[in-house]
């Protein structure tokens, strides 16, 4: 089916079995006592899995480098030997596995960090110190350290992180870069620290070692590098020595979105097809290439010659083996939300994936065959009772899933519909063709009642009965104008021009975003996409910016919540800014530290700071939080039945699909 994909891609050295490699990801594991064996096995299983080349997260290659307090370095014999148990791993499964060496510069959060030049980032707390020039030769060396340490510890190779505005980018970039020695000033003398990198890298590694170089094929940001000048580093780097050119999208500081849901799949792969045509290295596209499908179609069409997946490989680590066999409709696709892997990494967690929640996890929760074959009733489809009966039903249990509603879903049947989150109907997808290959016996459009589970054909009982929104009580909240955020999305619901949204939590922010469109979402149409956020393909000017283009909002939306201080504040640490950007684009009104007094025909009335104020409304949508339902729950237990509560019916505080999946899992490696 995918005869590009898998066409194994020749080095001279070496051979890569296909055209797919796993992208860095930092997953937290690298800075924990016992995470290298935990690595080993999360690596070992996408090895075996079929990808072509492993690249690692980011590993400084000295103390002023890296990320954070406390992670990673490579700067010892002793260091590189706790790599070991990861490289020996991969090679058993018969992979490959290169480690990427990322020196953070301005963007480390901790104290000691440095910077080619004097200006502190928009996004970090500290000061840089400015390298001196015998500093800038012996950050060359500690690169080339890490590298032959990489090497010794059983590498295949090393990737040099050189783009999303770390170290070697900055160095790279006019407007982080003010020396005025050799490493600054013209662009040649900017692209020196990078190049000479590469060089020695090379130099000291010998040739039969793979040595990619990320590229920053597009900066996003004002004074970034302009297309000629990435052509020329580029060929620079052939020359220097690397073996192949990765892409790197945006500096971290940049005001656009790249990885997030909301960005088009393979958005940003006509880059990287520019340059390949500039140069002779073979080119790794990357950012939201979540399919085979769409892999193969770059690859074929000559985009570039090999596709790097980073989250993908999170959410389904047997990803190439199952597009090999055939079965491409039984992967489980990465939906980009971000919230179990780079949030969590943001505060010092490790990474998992909201679909997957084994992920990094592989050493202490495990999906084994059950030992007695139970008869499981799970009660409720959403993304709690979903991934509880196909877990549990694969361990070889008897499960029946009851499901009210006339398709499975639950709350994804909401998110699906949101401008921007249309990956979420992947993860249906996915669990639909888990029920039938795992037998999960699924009787939908139907209620059940205590009265049947209770009658003794069930060994235990899993409640995973969701949430119903929660009615605030206000003042004519019975009126007809009055609307829940389900009647509105999903039941679609006829909604009025000036709308009051009462909530501002991630639903609040999601129906909000949803009744201020009127037309196609931009996610599945990459020219508006670009066009929304200022992304310029014909790359005039510096950093690839153009002009930002908003459409104006459908509706005139006013959104409240009665916390005071700033809206969204609880919205993902990485996407959260996304959602506030685009309603504070489309003009929707936020307002904070509101008591709501009444609703009328003329709106809604609240009070701030003492002062009443009426906000004219034709619809009112609630967003006010939800309530768990788990009115069987007492029944059952005084029958005696075994019951489970997982989900919303367990806790319905903030909606969290991350939890309620990862809750299933973790109760059906139980039962
Ligand atoms: N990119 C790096 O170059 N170095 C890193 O250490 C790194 N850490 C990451 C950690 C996480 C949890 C995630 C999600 C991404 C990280 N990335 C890192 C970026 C990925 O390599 C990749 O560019 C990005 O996730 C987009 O690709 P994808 O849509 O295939 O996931």
């Amino acid at each position: 089916r995918y005869p590009a994909l898998f066409s194994p891609l020749d080095l001279g050295f070496t051979t890569l079995n296909n055209r797919v490699i796993m992208g860095s990801m930092h997953t937290g594991l690298e800075d924990e006592p016992d995470g290298f064996n935990r690595l080993a096995a999360f690596y070992a299983e996408r090895a075996a899995g079929g990808v072509g080349l492993i690249v690692t997260g980011g590993i400084a290659p000295g103390a002023a480098g890296r990320t954070g307090p406390g992670s990673a370095v490579l700067m010892t014999e002793a260091q590189a030997e706790k790599h070991r148990p990861v490289t020996d791993a991969v090679h058993r499964n018969g992979g490959k596995i290169v480690m990427q060496i990322l020196h953070a510069g301005r963007y480390s959060a901790q104290s000691l960090l440095v910077s080619p030049g004097s200006g502190q980032a928009p996004i970090s707390s500290f000061a840089p110190h400015m390298l001196t020039a015998g500093e800038v030769e012996q950050t060359i060396g500690d690169f080339v350290r890490c590298a032959a340490l990489a090497r010794f510890a059983g590498y295949d190779g090393v990737e040099i992180m050189g783009s999303e505005g770390y170290l070697i980018n900055e160095f790279i970039a006019s407007q982080t870069n003010d020396r005025d020695d050799k490493w600054g000033g013209p662009y040649e003398n900017r692209i020196r620290f990078a190049v000479e990198i590469v060089r020695r890298v090379r130099e000291g590694a010998g040739p039969d070692f793979i040595l990619i170089y990320r590229l920053s094929m597009l900066d996003l940001v004002s004074g970034g590098s302009t297309f000629e000048e990435v052509i020329q580093l580029g060929k620079k780097m052939e020359s220097a020595g690397a073996t192949l050119l990765n892409t790197g999208i945006g500096w971290h500081e940049a005001r656009i979105p790249t990885i997030a849901t909301c960005v088009p799949r393979a958005a940003f792969a006509w880059v990287t097809k520019r340059l390949r045509a500039h140069v002779s290295l073979p080119v790794v596209a990357t950012n939201r290439i979540n399919t085979p499908e769409v892999a193969e179609t770059l690859l074929s069409e000559g985009y570039c010659d090999l596709i790097s997946m980073a989250r993908p490989f999170l959410a389904d680590p047997q990803f190439m083996r199952k597009a090999r066999d055939n079965r491409a409709d039984e992967i489980n696709i990465c939906i980009a939300c971000n919230q179990a892997c780079l949030d969590q990494v943001f505060v010092g967690k490790t990474a998992s994936c909201l679909v997957n929640p084994l992920a990094c996890h592989e050493t202490e929760l495990m999906i084994v065959p059950a030992a007695h074959r139970k008869r499981i009733a799970v009660v409720g489809a959403g993304p709690a009772g979903l991934s509880c009966a196909t877990t549990a039903a694969r361990r070889g249990h008897d499960v029946t899933l009851y499901e009210a509603a006339t398709e499975i879903g639950g709350q994804f049947n909401i998110a699906k519909k949101i401008p921007g989150k249309e990956e979420f109907h992947n993860t249906l997808a996915y669990f639909r063709r888990q029920i039938e290959l795992t037998g999960v016996k699924l009787l939908s459009g139907i209620r059940v009642g205590a009265e049947i589970l209770s009658v003794g054909s069930f060994d235990e009982i899993v409640l995973a009965t969701g949430v119903t929104p929660r009615i605030p009580n206000i003042e004519g909240i019975g009126l007809a104008k009055v609307l829940t955020y389900a009647e509105v999305v999903r039941d679609e619901r006829i909604v009025g021009q000036r709308v009051a949204v009462i909530g501002a939590g991630g639903i609040g922010f999601d129906v909000s975003e949803y009744l201020s469109r009127s037309s196609e979402s931009e996610t599945l149409n990459p020219a508006r996409f670009n066009a929304r956020w200022g992304i310029d393909t014909e790359y005039r000017l510096p950093g690839g910016l153009g002009s930002e283009c908003v459409e104006p909002s459908a509706r005139e939306i006013t959104m409240l919540q009665r916390k005071p201080g700033k809206t969204g504040e609880g919205l993902g640490r990485t996407t959260g800014w996304i959602h506030r950007a685009e309603l504070k684009a489309r003009r929707v009104m936020t307002m904070s530290g509101v008591t709501y007094r009444r609703i009328d025909e003329a709106g809604l009335h609240v009070a701030i700071a003492g002062q009443d104020r009426m906000i004219p409304a034709d619809t009112v949508v609630l967003c006010a939080g939800q309530e768990s339902l788990r009115e069987l729950y007492q029944p059952l237990s005084d029958a005696g039945c075994i019951v489970h509560l997982i989900g919303g019916a367990d806790v319905a505080v903030e909606l969290d699909a991350r939890r309620a999946i990862d809750q299933g899992v973790r109760l059906a490696a139980l039962l």
